[in-house]
This record gives C-alpha cells, sequence and structure tokens, in this order.
C-alpha cells in the first residue's frame, strides 16, 4: 500500500515524469532530427529499429495526458523540451511550431493546477550538431546556454523548476563508453570530453537561465549504487571506481567544482586542454538537488583495460529491466548527498519507478501490484530519510505513460498509465489509482 500524502512534510511534491522523444512522436511538428533516429536507423541498436517517431502521441494528446496528472491528485509534472523540436538545426532559426507546442503546454500545466518541472535536454540532440561532433565539441556549451535562452524567454516566466540535463551519465559514458546509447561509441577520449562537457553545457545553461530571472533552477543526475561484489579489497576499490564515474563525478562537478581521483586516474589523459579552468562554471549555484534512481550493482575487479570492471549478477529481485530492487540504496545516496554535495538545499527524487511487461487490460485497468509494492518501498525509504535530516522535498515517478525505452524499444512499461501501441488509448493502471487514493488530499 502506497503511503498517504499525510505522512510527508506539508507542500512536499508528488509529481510523474516524462520526456519529449519517449513519449511525444518526433515526427510531428516540424522538429528536426536527432542523433536518436540515426542511431536507431543503425541496424543492431534498437529492439526492431524502433524509433520516438510517433511514440505515444503525446504532441497531439497532450490535454488528455495532462488531465491523467491532475486526476491523480499530483502537484507537478515533469517534462523535458526537445532541442530538435525548437532549433530543428540545433543553432539559428527557432521553429514557431515547436515553441508554440511547448507554450501551449505548460499553459495546460498551470490550468489544471500543476507546477512545470522543465528539463532542457534529455538525449535528443538534433543531428546538424551531432555532424560537428555532438558532446565531443567544447562548442556544444555555447550551442547549448543558446538553446536555453531561445526556449526559456518564451516559456520561463511560467516555469516552477528547471534542469538544464536530464543524467548526464547517460550522455556522457553510457553513450560514448558503452556505446548503449546514440551516438553509440565507444571510445575513452571522446568519453572524456563528453563527461566534461555536458558539465560545461549544464553550468552555462544556468547561467543563462539565471540571467533571464528564472528561479529555482537544479541539476538532475542518476544514481546508480554500487556495493562490491565480494569481501575482497580489490572488489571494494572497483565499486568505489565504479561510484566515482557513475555518481561522484556528476554530483563532485556540479556540487563541489572537483572530479574524483578515482575517475580522474583512467580519464585525465583524455581530459580537454584547460579543462580545470572550467571547474568554476560547471559548479555555478543552484538551487536544488535532483537524484533519479533505480536500482544498484554489486561490482568486482575485471583484468580489461582501465576501469577494470565486471557487473555481477545480483541475488535480489529484478525489475523487467533485470534490475534489482533495492529501495536501502536510495535511503543511503539521500543521506550521502545531503551530507557531501545538497549540504542543506532542497532535494528532490526526480526519477523512480520499475518496468514490468505488457499485462492485458481488463475491466478498463491492468493490474500493475509490483510497481504499487515498488513505489511504496521507495517511498517509505525517501520517508525515513526524512526523518534523518535529509532536506527531501518532492518526489516524481517514472513514468506517467508506458513509452519509448531507447534502444529497448516499446517493450519495457514505467507507466503508471498503459498506452497500447496501436490504437495508443490510454488506460490507467491499477498503480495509478492506488497513488490517487495516497495522494486525496481528502483523507
Ligand atoms: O526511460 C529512462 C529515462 O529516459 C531516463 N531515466 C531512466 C528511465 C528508465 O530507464
Amino acid at each position: 500500500m502506497l503511503p498517504a500524502r499525510s505522512q510527508f512534510p506539508d507542500g512536499f511534491v508528488f509529481g510523474a515524469a516524462t520526456s519529449s522523444y519517449q513519449i511525444e512522436g518526433h515526427g510531428f511538428g516540424g522538429a528536426g532530427r536527432t542523433h536518436w533516429d540515426d542511431f536507431a536507423e543503425t541496424p543492431g541498436n534498437v529492439v526492431r529499429a524502433e524509433t520516438g517517431a510517433r511514440a505515444c502521441d503525446h504532441y497531439h494528446r497532450w490535454p488528455q495526458d495532462l488531465d491523467l496528472i491532475r486526476d491523480a491528485n499530483l502537484d507537478a509534472y515533469r517534462f523535458s523540451a526537445s532541442w530538435a523540436r525548437v532549433l530543428p538545426e540545433g543553432r539559428g532559426v527557432p521553429n514557431p511550431d515547436g515553441l508554440d507546442f511547448y507554450d501551449r503546454l505548460v499553459d495546460g500545466m498551470l490550468e489544471r493546477g500543476l507546477k512545470p518541472a522543465l528539463t532542457l535536454y534529455h538525449w535528443e540532440l538534433p543531428s546538424p550538431l551531432a555532424d560537428l561532433g555532438g558532446w565531443r565539441n567544447r562548442d556544444i556549451a555555447g550551442w547549448f546556454a543558446d538553446y536555453a535562452e531561445i526556449l526559456c524567454r518564451r516559456i520561463g516566466d511560467r516555469i516552477w523548476s528547471a534542469a538544464p540535463i536530464n543524467e548526464p551519465w547517460c550522455v556522457a559514458w553510457l553513450s560514448h563508453f558503452l556505446g548503449l546509447h546514440a551516438p553509440g561509441l565507444r571510445d575513452i577520449r571522446a568519453t572524456a570530453r563528453a563527461m566534461h562537457h555536458v558539465l560545461l553545457a549544464h553550468g552555462r545553461a544556468i547561467q543563462a537561465m539565471r540571467a533571464l530571472g528564472m528561479p529555482n533552477l537544479g541539476a538532475v543526475c542518476n544514481l546508480e549504487w554500487a556495493d562490491p561484489a565480494d569481501a575482497s579489497p580489490e572488489a571494494a576499490l572497483a565499486a568505489s571506481r565504479y561510484d566515482a564515474i557513475y555518481n561522484r563525478w556528476f554530483l563532485g562537478g556540479i556540487f563541489r567544482g572537483e572530479y574524483p581521483e578515482p575517475a580522474l586516474a583512467g580519464l585525465l589523459p583524455h581530459m580537454p586542454p584547460g579543462w580545470q579552468d572550467d571547474m568554476a562554471t560547471i559548479a555555478t549555484p543552484v538551487d536544488w538537488c535532483g537524484l533519479n534512481y533505480y536500482t544498484r550493482k554489486l561490482i568486482g575487479p575485471d583484468p580489461s583495460p582501465w576501469p577494470h570492471l565486471a557487473e555481477v549478477e545480483g541475488p535480489l529481485p529484478k525489475t523487467q529491466m533485470g534490475w534489482e530492487i533495492y529501495p536501502q540504496g536510495l535511503e543511503n545516496f539521500l543521506l550521502r548527498t545531503e551530507a557531501e554535495y545538497s549540504r542543506g538545499l532542497p532535494i528532490y527524487i526526480t526519477e523512480n519507478g520499475m518496468a514490468s511487461g505488457e499485462a492485458p487490460v481488463v475491466d478498463e485497468t491492468v493490474d500493475d501490484p509490483e510497481r504499487t509494492d515498488y513505489l511504496s518501498l521507495h517511498l517509505a525509504a525517501a520517508r525515513r530519510a526524512i526523518d534523518r535530516g535529509v532536506n527531501l522535498q518532492g518526489y516524481f515517478i517514472w513514468s506517467l505513460l508506458d513509452n519509448y525505452e531507447w534502444s529497448l524499444g516499446y517493450e519495457k512499461r514505467f507507466g503508471l498509465v498503459h498506452v497500447d501501441f496501436d490504437g495508443l488509448k490510454r488506460t490507467p493502471k491499477s498503480s495509478y489509482h492506488a497513488l490517487k487514493r495516497a495522494l486525496s488530499r481528502n483523507g
């Protein structure tokens, strides 16, 4: 059973999260081509070569989707804008239909009493910028700040909170070292540059939004708890190296203006010249810290080149993604982030949720008790962290809708609301109804 709203402090914000490419239908409304279109059209990268061209058709069905958020008694909607929808070439002439779309969307949230929580970039890099080297090119920080200014001049006056980049680890490491997301590189030099430039772009965009007078600006990092695979000192070292690359690099850059030594040890020879001079920009003050949390990993040493890491399968129950369910990791991260990084700033859990397989629609609903259990366990961990002094002020569920799960296509269903990808009908699942009851203000 989900904890009631009354079990959280007054003003605690409950929201749902989505992202542009995963739901909008990028083929509509004059959006430009993105590196995800290029990646998906290359055989072997994405299950069934699926793309976000139609996705959930949120571009046309957004009023219905916003109604669903309001009717679940949620307070906020964390959405993202697509760089390529606003600027089809990445720079230059904006797409008026794209700006109009986000303008209408934000007004639609306000009309329904929802707080608009904007993310500027959730991975749809315009292909013309990818041609110029994308995140490997230092100039991306300036291109991104210009995009931030163009978009926020139009909608920034009505935004409740804004963060530049969703999950910089995915933008950099997952996409340039592991090759699992666009642009699909496996190249350490490209990785080092992307790891740095993504944070430089973050800092420049914060400055651009501040200059427009926007309040409540933050950063959203995805974190994965790393436990040693066994009791050996080698496994302990490997887990701390994993933690440095995955978690501490981004929080350290943004909140302390420094990179952790175990990650720099391998990346230093490949860093762009003069990177140290950018650390003050990267650490431009923000107003809050957003954490996306799903799982933990068991890590051991590996004889392969740096970072010498091997992932070992863990024993805990897993979601459809194969991710272990480990709510303790969320509590651990909340405590550590408060103590070492955000130090008193508000923290938001900006994503948490689980994928489950396709289940039948019966009597206008889908039974997903496993999602209600997952959310209950993580909300309990969040509550414990508040009791232990963490300034946690909100919790966003990933995701409102079943949607495009990147290289895994449409198979992994994270939604509170089921989407039939043929007719695009939305059907609230039992977890949606449970949430609606828990968040009711009438007891
Ligand atoms: O679907 C993704 C989202 O785009 C970013 N955070 C994790 C989610 C689940 O994998």
